[in-house]
């Protein structure tokens, strides 16, 4: 009796450990946000600002807010597969399920106006959901496909933008 009810103690315990050890719990409509840094290593221009990224059962709404970029430009935006932007190294290409077929990311960019102010939000379908893309490096890419900016998505502080 002793050792059965000593087992079921010890499965139980194992149960909440591993809970507590998943991923934040998410549900439709979180969102993530990456404050935009230097891209590792590079010397370029480097574009400021954030982009949240909300989740709609398969589907992410990419939302960009960028300053100082090449006035009148435009370049991708896109989520990496790596989860740093200390080393160039780590961050890796473009983050999509090879279950959808093509590279989804090629058509994602951002579109400045004349005083290099980038605002606007596209969507995008990866097969990753928000727990996947957690942690994951958000990278700018400037006109020619350089890579000139990068943050980390994390829970975004509020439930919107
Ligand atoms: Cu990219």
């Amino acid at each position: 009796m002793t050792t059965i009810s000593l087992t079921r103690t010890l499965t139980a315990s194992a149960i909440l450990i591993s809970a507590a050890l998943l991923p934040v719990h998410a549900t439709a409509g979180d969102a993530l946000s990456a404050d935009l840094g230097k891209y590792p290593g590079s010397t370029l221009a480097a574009p400021t600002g954030h982009v949240s990224v909300k989740f709609h059962q398969n589907k992410l709404s990419v939302a960009y807010d960028l300053e100082k970029t090449t006035p009148s430009s435009s370049g991708g935006v896109h989520i990496h597969t790596g989860s740093t932007c200390s080393d160039a190294e780590k961050v890796g290409g473009h983050y999509w399920s090879p279950d959808l077929g093509e590279d989804t990311w090629k058509k994602a960019t951002w579109n400045s106006d004349e005083q290099g102010k980038a605002k606007g939000e596209l969507t995008i379908q990866t097969g990753y959901d928000y727990a996947q893309n957690l942690s994951h490096a958000l990278v700018i890419h400037d006109s020619e496909g350089r890579r000139i900016a990068c943050g980390l998505l994390g829970v975004a502080p509020n439930s919107g933008y």
